[in-house]
């Protein structure tokens, strides 16, 4: 009979989203709009990218992003999508997309108290070998007493008051964090539905797993060289960890939420920022990392207390599982990277 209850009992997003939002009883219900808004943004990408390969959106639209990486069809309808979905839900008010050099200002007529930093279509340069990419979103309200400005998106990521990712890979996957606890939900084509299948994502408090591009481990700093030297040959006699390392983000991040183990993109001599955008990847993930349970470290300190100055700004970043994390930091502090907080 459980079986036969959970497939009549569904729990939709958009039933647990209210849910959460019952929990709040001054609550407008503006959040849920937004969050409907993204959910449908969510699909309509989900879709679009599993036709990929038959509709010929792969392949290159010509034209480049602000990142200077030759943009691809996809990038350019996902982006599209988002912009439109956040505007017309009437909730937000400012928003900055990494395929955007500018912030976007809603029309006044369609403005709203919430502000969306995301990246459309993460990992995108995996779509051609079919390789799992994601959306990345956190959601800010607007700063008190404020009409919208670049300010209000210039936050520190422990305002944020959502986030999450929306990995397009086998299946259609949303993990989302309203700031008590972190959920997963998967897309049912049949029904259109995102169903809960992760309830309570609780990340391992210590991993076997490190996920690193060793490709760039001639240009590492001493501490970073030092944590990834213990992955491979443990002083304490322990197992040697595992290396997995996919090169979409929401890929690598999902993987170490759900397995536990250390996510990395340190800096190095080449980047001294690391390669991960602050607003849109580093504080999303580490929002979601940290709801689970997990820690996030920059290298010099905590990753959601960043302030950013720019929209487009870089940070490295340390992610998962608390134990493992709190290991390169105590090596940060023992190596005069930085004077540790
Ligand atoms: P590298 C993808 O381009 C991305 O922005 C992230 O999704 C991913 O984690 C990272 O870059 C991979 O970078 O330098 O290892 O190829």
């Amino acid at each position: 009979h459980a079986a036969d209850a959970m497939r009549t009992d569904l729990m939709t997003i958009t039933r647990f989203v209210l849910n959460e939002q019952s929990k709040f009883p001054e609550a407008r219900g503006d959040l849920t709009i937004l969050l409907n808004h993204i959910v449908l943004g969510c699909k309509f990408v989900c879709s679009s990218v599993s036709k990929a390969g038959l509709a010929k959106l792969i392949g290159l639209a010509g034209d480049t992003n602000v990142q200077g990486e030759e943009q691809k069809k996809l990038d350019v309808l996902s982006n599209d999508v988002f912009i439109k979905a956040l505007s017309s839900s009437g909730r937000t008010n400012v928003l900055v997309s990494e395929e955007l050099e500018e912030a976007v200002f809603v029309d006044e007529k369609l403005r709203g108290r919430y502000c969306v930093v995301f990246d459309p279509l993460d990992g995108s340069s995996n779509i051609d070998c079919g390789v799992s990419i994601g959306t990345i979103f956190g959601i800010y309200m607007l700063k008190e007493g404020s009409a919208g400005t670049l300010n209000d998106v210039l936050q520190p990521g422990k305002n944020m008051i959502a986030a999450g990712y929306c990995m397009y890979g086998s299946s259609c996957t949303l993990v989302l964090s309203t700031g008590t606890g972190v959920n997963g939900f998967t897309l049912d084509p049949s029904l259109g539905e995102f169903i809960l299948t992760h309830p309570d994502i609780q990340i391992p408090k210590k991993g076997k797993i490190y996920s690193v591009n060793e490709g760039n481990a001639k240009n590492w700093d001493e501490p970073t060289r030092k944590f990834v030297e213990n992955c491979k040959f443990p002083q304490d006699g322990s197992s040697p960890k595992s290396l997995r390392y996919i090169g979409s983000m929401v890929a690598d991040v999902h993987r170490t939420l759900l397995y536990g183990g250390i996510f990395m993109y340190p800096a190095d001599k080449k980047s001294p920022n690391g390669k991960l955008r602050v607003l849109y990847e580093v504080f999303p993930m580490s929002f979601l990392v940290e709801q689970a349970g997990g820690m996030a470290f920059t290298g010099k300190g905590r990753a959601l207390d960043i302030v950013p100055t720019k929209i487009h700004q870089r940070s490295p970043i340390f992610l998962g599982s608390y134990d493992d994390v709190e290991q390169i930091k105590a090596l940060t502090c023992f190596f005069p990277r930085v004077l540790c907080g």
